[in-house]
């Protein structure tokens, strides 16, 4: 019984459901992890800096017994297998895959590297509706996140 997770898919660069595709594989074929469910992809117009194309945008919930670090490492090693060059793109700029831990189990996580329930949770409709969409709701989950002992 591993932790329940749900994770973020974005991309709007090159060939987008591809990318997503890439990712809901490359996850389910993680160690003792699997995608238990998907919401629709959706477009969405870009946040961030102008110039850059919409994006599409899926949900996943994923169940694996890896620690939310090592999830994190294997999220980046993916989106480096999309082509993600995260040092080419600005915070928020054009990206061929992003894959954002947005929450994992009840825990709240603050550590350097990662910040669970994602920040932005609360700012992203898109993520809201798709979670919606797979039985889930942000604000409770947002709320009820608490500290590992
Ligand atoms: N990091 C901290 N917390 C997390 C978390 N919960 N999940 C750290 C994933 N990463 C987390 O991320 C920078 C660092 O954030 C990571 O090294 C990790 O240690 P990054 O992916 O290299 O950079 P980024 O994605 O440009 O920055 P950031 O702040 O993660 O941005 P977001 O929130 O990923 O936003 N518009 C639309 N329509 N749809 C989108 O999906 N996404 C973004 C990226 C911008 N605009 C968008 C969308
Ligand atoms: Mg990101």
């Amino acid at each position: 019984m591993g932790e329940i997770v749900y994770l973020a898919l974005g991309s709007n660069l090159g060939d987008r459901e591809a990318h997503l595709a890439l990712a809901r594989a490359r996850l389910d074929a993680l160690p003792a992890t699997r995608v238990l469910a998907a919401s629709p992809v959706e477009e969405t117009p870009p946040i961030g800096p102008a110039g850059q194309g919409p994006y599409l945008n899926q949900m996943l919930r994923v169940e694996t017994t890896l620690p939310a670090e090592a999830l994190l490492d294997a999220c980046q090693a993916i989106e480096g297998e999309a082509g993600r060059d995260r040092a080419a793109s600005p915070r928020w700029g054009a990206r061929t895959l992003d894959v954002d831990v947005v929450l994992y189990g009840t825990r709240r996580i603050t550590t350097p590297r990662l910040l669970v329930p994602h920040p932005e949770l609360a700012n992203r409709d898109f993520w809201q509706r798709e979670l919606a969409a797979l039985d889930v709701d942000w604000s409770r989950a947002m709320r009820d996140a608490t500290e590992a002992p």
